[in-house]
């Protein structure tokens, strides 16, 4: 890769790689989004072509308020209802439990190539109190610092991927433009978990102006 073929300097572009973790990927995890680990190929292809990467974890205590196991009489899949700061109350689906901190689960796939000089790491949902689909803040709208790292680096477009499409990936995206950055999404490096909440989260990006992209687009462009 040559450098002077770049068109765009490298530090206004960051890879936002969202929750490649073994509990989000078959045969094995906790909460497995269909395919998930299909993904890990095409994100090793695509990080050569950034400076910046950032991979995010979902990293979560024992007894975190996502997990069924938390609410006795209610399952994985039911929607609750949970309490806010600010005494509102904001819809929480129940999981399995999933990314429990320092558990093989909540490790990153490790097929996936991480620790290159100015990788990021972000843990997201480490309150038990609130869940964060966003790698940019959590439920009670404490953020995880991520933003303002980027901006240091001068990062001024995001290119978000990973796992899943209509939970995280989406809610790190919406998030991601709300804080300033131009973002796009790379599709084909992404899985979801139903494909109607998959279609909605594309339909959003569509309005918001969230750009749909393909993994050999961004690289062709490079
Ligand atoms: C996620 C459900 C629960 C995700 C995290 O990474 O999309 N989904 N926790
Ligand atoms: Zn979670």
């Amino acid at each position: 890769m040559s450098s002077s073929s770049r068109k765009i300097e490298p530090t206004e572009e960051a890879l936002i790689v969202v929750d490649v973790q073994n509990d989000f990927c078959p045969p094995e995890g906790a909460l497995a989004v269909p395919r998930g680990d299909e993904v890990v190929p095409v994100i090793n292809l695509l990080r050569p072509a950034f400076r910046c990467v950032v991979f995010t974890q979902d990293w979560h205590p024992p007894g975190h308020v996502s997990f069924a196991s938390a609410h006795p009489g209610h399952q994985a899949l039911e929607r609750v209802s949970v309490a806010l700061p600010d005494g509102r109350s904001t819809p929480q689906v129940l999981w399995p439990d999933h990314c429990v901190q320092e558990t093989v689960g909540a490790q990153l796939h490790r097929g996936l190539q991480v620790d290159a000089p100015g990788d990021l790491l972000v843990r997201k949902g480490t309150d038990a109190r609130y869940d964060s689909y966003s790698a940019f803040k959590d439920d009670s709208g404490v953020p995880t610092g991520l933003a303002e790292q980027l901006r240091q680096r001068g990062v001024t477009h995001v290119l978000v991927c990973g796992l899943a499409l209509d939970y995280c990936v989406r809610a790190t995206a919406c998030d991601a433009l709300d804080a300033g950055f131009r973002v796009s999404v790379i599709v084909d490096a992404t899985r979801g978990i139903d494909e109607v909440d998959c279609a909605k989260a594309l339909a959003t990006f569509r309005e918001l102006g969230i750009q749909a992209v393909t993994a050999r687009k961004v690289l062709q462009e490079r």
